[in-house]
């Protein structure tokens, strides 16, 4: 996504409160089956959480496809998927003035002096998460490649505030996690977890305040070799944090140890590398590590263990409360502008993370496997696993 030189690429546009939100996708195959179902689940989990505001009462979003699918499946051609907007005013004065006192946090003052005008309208329309349903949407897309081919992603809050939740994913369990996780209001799989983090997310609330947190994705099922140490570009890692970075609100991106390696000395961080021949028809071809301190990427590649990225998102930087700022058209110091917004979007911005990291696996996976169909990448990627196994 971050690299508009990738073959598979996603550009999207509108404004929260405009007619819709629009994604254009190129570089999907022909013959891939859509499955619509699933990317409105995704669609409808990344509108829920706790601590969302009154918007998501309002919307039901569903994406409709409006080019480059024919009876539910790519046609190779450029995909345009839409996502309309119910509360869509932008045109409205009345209900959609100008702002003039820029929230701090937010883009409203870097836009409006980027843009040069004293409203803050124009960049806090684009700046809005709004956007990421239409992302989630093309992230959801890519996913449904992925799971052709046996690559599974699953997101979850690990923490709001200062609540942490300390479970384990375990190539083993992501099912039962998966199952926890959708039971929980905050899309954290674990039932005590959830009760502080939603106690924190209240008494914010009540403060007239906002909190953030910590999201985490894991993907399972990635052949040896995604990505490449042979150009910036390439390296899966860097295109991952680019991706992750992109989401509204995101402040910092780790790989699975993370920031924690500057700690430690280099036995304590790498992965030992053991062979394991019952394993040899799995992705891993048989190298199995341990631990997975790497996170699955080691020079920009994926190892075969699974790939583990956190984001931390920020609180929300619109406050009931209002924060110091200044009047752009007077210069005198005031308190920020309100507009309607959410108290905690963690839980949904840990679906828009899953469908943004799902989509910079399919596009590595097309990198290396691409073709003009379905058909041929999976013949690709067959030849490759039986020629790396007869190494
Ligand atoms: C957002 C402000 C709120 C959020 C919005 C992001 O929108 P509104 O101003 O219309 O109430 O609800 O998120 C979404 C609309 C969404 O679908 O995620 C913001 O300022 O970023």
């Amino acid at each position: 996504m971050p690299f508009d030189m990738a073959p598979l690429n996603c550009l999207t546009t509108g404004e929260s409160h405009g007619p819709c939100g629009l994604a254009v996708l190129t570089g999907f195959p022909a013959g891939l089956d859509l499955d619509e179902a699933f990317i409105n689940t995704e669609l409808k989990r990344r509108q829920g959480g706790y601590g969302r505001g009154g918007r998501q009462r309002i919307e039901t979003d569903m994406a409709t496809f409006l080019g480059g699918v024919r009876s539910g499946r790519t046609t190779g051609a450029p995909l345009v998927l839409q996502v309309p907007n119910k509360d869509s005013r932008l045109d409205d004065q009345e209900k959609t003035p100008p702002v003039h006192r820029p929230r701090p946090g937010h883009a409203d003052l870097a836009g409006s002096i980027k843009w040069l005008t004293d409203d803050c309208r124009n960049t806090l329309e684009r700046a809005s998460a709004r956007e990421t349903a239409a992302r989630t949407a093309a992230g959801a897309v890519a996913r449904c490649l992925l799971r052709e081919v046996g690559i599974d992603v699953f997101g979850f809050v690990r923490s709001v505030q200062e609540v942490v939740t300390d479970v384990v994913v375990e190539p083993g369990n992501m099912d039962s996690l998966r199952e926890a996780r959708d039971a929980s209001e905050v899309y954290s799989p674990d039932e005590i977890a959830t009760k502080g983090m939603m106690e924190a997310i209240r008494s914010a609330k009540v403060d007239k305040d906002t909190v953030g947190g910590l999201c985490e994705v894991h993907v399972q099922g990635c052949p040896l070799g995604l990505g490449s140490c042979a150009t910036l570009s390439d390296r899966l890692d860097a295109r991952l944090a680019a991706a992750v970075m992109g989401i509204q609100a995101f402040k910092s991106v780790e790989i699975g140890m993370g920031r924690e390696v500057a700690s430690k000395r280099g036995s304590e961080v790498h992965d030992p590398i053991v062979y394991d021949e019952a394993l040899r028809d799995t992705p891993l071809l048989g190298f199995m590590r341990e631990r997975n301190n790497a996170g699955g990427i080691e020079g920009g590649m994926t190892n075969g263990m699974p790939i583990v990225v956190t984001g931390a998102m920020k609180p929300i930087s619109t406050l009931l409360q209002g924060m110091p700022s200044v009047d752009l058209r007077t210069k005198e110091s005031e308190h920020s502008d309100y507009e309607r917004s959410d108290v905690c979007a963690v839980s949904a911005a840990s679906v828009v993370m899953e469908n943004a990291v799902g989509f910079e696996i399919a596009g590595a996976f097309l990198d290396k496997f691409g073709g003009d169909t379905m058909y041929e990448i999976r013949t690709a990627y067959e030849a490759y696993l039986s020629a790396a196994r007869s190494l």
